[in-house]
């Protein structure tokens, strides 16, 4: 690339700090913090040889509605009136009677939510509306032709959250609300390298089949989200043959990611003719990475970045997850030097 790399960014997005989840009973602090963003940031700033930095817009809420149900949106709004030192994690999580959910009363939350790690507070809608707004902007680039890649910093990320549902650190769904607007164009592939399967961008678009949804993640049996993300679940109706799940093992390292790029899915790509790739860019496969548990280096993304680049498609990064924060910064520039 010869131009700057466009990012978008808006500092709304550091307002929400999640505090608490839950694991094996154990109440731990939430790895889903500002200073992920941060350390993105400032990795960003000290290469501004490479990179331009933009602030999003607000982001037209009919974007969100084509991904999202309005009660998802009610119920983030409801949250807005918490007084600022109380935080909403649904404590039931109806099995029965769900003809009637009432996003006005927080209770009611259980409804929409599929985990226990992703708390509502006062924050949470302005933070996940301005991160859905700078993978908005950042797809707005693209398809206006200003830059034929661009990256939004995107926190809180998106890749787990659904139709009506929310779960895994995700509120609204920015790959899909990118998808929907590139969509316009062109068909659109999108590739999950986050260590977790993109349960939510899957299932917004598990019918279709102008948008190929691929992701690449540990095994659900054994990892986040547990429920979706096996070989088995493939499309249905129209979209039939346009979702891929690859699994590879724990500990999984990049000379055999990278053969899983290459053999499957960048040949599945280009059969598919697509006219605009967004990569939902997590980065918790990292060796050190608290929650993932692959073992790629930070050189290696470098080498992702160029390989997925190959492909030569106007292309939408997106960020997901990556927990490590010390060097999360340092592995999604390592990425993004890829496409340069
Ligand atoms: C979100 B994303 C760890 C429990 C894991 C959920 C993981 C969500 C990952 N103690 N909780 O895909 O990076
Ligand atoms: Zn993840």
């Amino acid at each position: 690339m010869k131009n700057k790399m466009p990012v978008f960014f808006h500092t709304k997005q550091l307002e929400f700090h999640p505090k608490y989840e839950w694991a094996l009973g154990n109440r731990i602090k939430h790895p889903e913090t500002t200073k992920r963003a941060e350390s993105i940031f400032r990795e960003i700033k000290k290469n501004n040889d490479l990179f331009e930095i933009f602030q999003p817009e607000k982001i037209p809420l009919s974007s969100i509605r084509d991904c999202h149900h309005y009660h998802l949106i009610t119920l983030y709004n409801t949250a807005a009136s918490m007084p600022d030192d109380q935080t909403f994690y649904p404590s039931v999580f109806p099995q029965k009677n769900k003809l009637s959910p009432d996003p006005t009363n927080l209770y009611h939350a259980g409804f929409f939510c599929f985990d226990s790690g992703t708390p509502l507070n006062n924050k949470t809608i302005s933070a996940a509306s301005w991160s859905a707004a700078s993978a908005f902007y950042a797809a707005d680039t693209v398809l206006k032709e200003k830059s034929k890649y661009a990256y939004a910093l995107s926190r809180p990320p998106g890749h787990h959250a659904s139709k009506d549902s929310y779960g895994g650190y995700c509120y609204f769904n920015n790959a899909a609300i990118a998808a929907k607007k590139l969509k316009k164009k062109g068909r659109v592939a999108i590739i999950d390298i986050d260590f977790h399967h993109g349960n939510g961008t899957q299932e917004l678009f598990y019918n279709d089949d102008k948008v190929l949804t691929i992701s690449i993640h540990g095994d659900p049996r054994e990892y986040f989200p547990y429920f979706l993300g096996f070989p088995s679940e493939i499309g249905s109706g129209k979209g039939e043959g346009f979702n891929l799940n690859i699994i590879l093992d724990k500990e999984t390292r990049y000379n055999k990611y990278e053969q899983t790029l290459k053999q499957t899915v960048l040949p599945l790509i280009k059969r598919f003719e697509a006219d605009y790739l967004i990569i939902s860019a997590g980065f918790d496969t990292y060796e050190l990475d608290p929650i993932g548990n692959f073992k790629i280096k930070t050189s290696d993304y470098q080498k992702m970045g160029k390989l997925i680049k190959t492909l030569d498609l106007p292309t939408v990064i997106l960020q997901e997850g990556g927990y490590y924060t010390k060097d999360l910064g340092k592995n999604t520039v390592s990425f993004l030097k890829g496409f340069f």
